[in-house]
């Protein structure tokens, strides 16, 4: 059966439209990301971003054009197949009433004390999870403890590592998070040998990755390193000097 081995992704003149709207949210947009490479997507709200990240585990299919990862059409694989192996972090984190432990394993019933507690380190939220009561244990949602913004999302991103992903997507999951933090994690990140694309609206994280794809009202403006689009981009220029 076809499934994802190394977390190379390609879109070839993808458009696409949400099922009975005539809006054209994505088009004709063409990219190729390879196994390990660390991508940011970046680009003002409405640009399009979630869209494009909805495409991959196929949330929704494209219109026109094909995405492709290891060089099959996502439409060929099993759902199943696919969805292991690509760990999407959604936007706003979606956290139910239970422990922290079932929070994150969420999804992966069968995963160990061990798994959970290293995706946690990763994520930067184990010494979160270590000072609540009853630590990976303890209640969060309505019944249980609050738990901040920030917190929310690294318990998300550790939902999605405990997993091994081969593909990372990461919906402006850092936002919440002090640069430090993003830093620490970002760079435990490098640990798992995935693909990762991070969708974000921060420069300083845009300038960590190792490329950059900048879309606007549904196209692909730019693309390349911080250094190489501060000369191409005009636009790339002005979010940097902003
Ligand atoms: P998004 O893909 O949501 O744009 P974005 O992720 O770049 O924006 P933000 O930074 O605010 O998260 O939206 C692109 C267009 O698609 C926009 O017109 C809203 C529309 N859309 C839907 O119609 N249904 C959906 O489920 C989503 C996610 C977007
Ligand atoms: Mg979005």
């Amino acid at each position: 059966d076809l499934t994802v081995n190394e977390g190379k992704i390609e879109f070839t003149n993808v458009s696409f439209q949400y099922p009975g709207t005539a809006e054209m949210v994505l088009e004709d947009i063409s990219f190729k990301i390879n196994p390990g490479e660390t991508v940011a997507i970046l680009g003002a709200t409405g640009a399009g971003k979630t869209s494009l990240f909805q495409l991959i585990p196929r949330l929704y299919d494209v219109t026109g054009g094909i995405v492709k990862i290891d060089g099959h059409d996502v439409r060929k694989m099993k759902m199943e197949n696919l969805r292991r192996k690509v760990g999407f972090v959604p936007q706003e984190a979606l956290l139910f009433t239970g422990s922290v432990k079932e929070n994150i394993s969420w999804g992966k019933e069968d995963a160990t004390m061990v798994e959970i507690t290293a995706a946690s380190v990763n994520a930067q939220i184990h010494e979160t999870i270590m000072n609540l009561p009853q630590q990976y244990d303890t209640r969060v949602g309505q019944k249980g403890v609050n738990l901040s913004g920030g917190q929310k999302q690294r318990l998300s991103i550790a939902r999605a590592l405990v997993r091994m992903p081969k593909i990372l997507l990461l919906d402006d999951s850092t936002s919440a998070l002090d640069m430090k933090t993003e830093a620490k994690l970002l760079g435990a990140l490098k640990e798992y040998t995935c693909t990762t694309l991070i969708i974000t609206q921060k420069i300083s994280t845009a300038i960590e990755a190792d490329r950059i794809l900048l879309l606007e009202d549904g196209k692909l403006l730019a693309e390349g390193d911080h250094d190489s689009l501060l000369k191409t981009s005009g636009l790339y220029k002005r979010i940097f000097q902003s």
